[in-house]
């Protein structure tokens, strides 16, 4: 098979990257706003003590999507389990910011979640917004929103979301939230820095 032509579009791009606590729905996030989720490094995995087993990311997730015919956003997920944290410096690197997912459903993946914005934030000021998922029907979105923002001591500037991963118009407005803020934060003249990539 003849390999493609490389063409070099003149496409500006910027990086994103999606990442949060094991199981969150960061590679379900991408692969729903993505035409085709290029590369999946998923695996499948078997709990000690667990009947079931699991697909988990390994190295990354990577998908592209066209925001208009100039601009497209480089989407990469990191994966969710510490043992494969070696992966997070090397995709924070260049990155205009990141979407952090949240499981609701999990208390532990709060407080994990808490622990992974600092280490994302530790060095630079990156522009980022946190994605609830896993909210339940009945859920008061209200209250779940407020624990949220309380358990990750977000400021008020930084946009917390209730959004299904599974959902293309919930991660639609995830996407425009995070564009929203940058741009914000670029009026404010708030130093957004796009090499800011060193997560401690
Ligand atoms: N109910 C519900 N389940 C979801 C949602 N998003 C993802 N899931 C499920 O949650 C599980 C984990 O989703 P993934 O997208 O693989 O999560 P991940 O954060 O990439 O996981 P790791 O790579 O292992 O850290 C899968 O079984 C998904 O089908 C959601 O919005 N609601
Ligand atoms: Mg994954």
């Amino acid at each position: 098979m003849t390999p493609p032509t490389i063409r070099r579009r003149r496409t500006r791009t910027a990086k994103l990257v999606v990442t949060g606590p094991f199981d969150a729905g960061k590679t379900t996030l991408i692969g729903t706003i993505t035409d085709s989720t290029v590369l999946s490094t998923e695996r499948t995995v078997t709990h000690a003590g667990d009947q079931g087993s699991e697909r988990t990311t390994v190295a990354m997730d990577f998908g592209r999507l066209g925001v208009d015919p100039d601009m497209a956003l480089f989407l990469f997920g990191t994966p969710g389990q510490e043992r494969f944290g070696f992966m997070w410096n090397i995709l924070a690197e260049g990155m205009l910011g990141f979407v952090l997912v949240v499981d609701a459903a999990r208390p532990d993946s709060i407080t994990e979640a808490a622990q992974l914005r600092r280490r994302f934030t530790e060095s630079n000021q990156v522009p980022h917004v946190i994605a609830i998922n896993k909210v339940a029907e009945d859920d008061d979105h209200a209250e779940v929103l407020a624990r949220v923002r309380a358990e990750l001591e977000v400021g008020r500037d930084v946009p917390v979301l209730i959004a299904d991963a599974r959902d293309r118009e919930d991660v639609r407005q995830v996407l425009l939230a995070f564009l929203r803020h940058v741009l914000e934060q670029v009026r404010s003249g708030a130093d957004v820095d796009r090499e800011a990539g060193e997560v401690g």
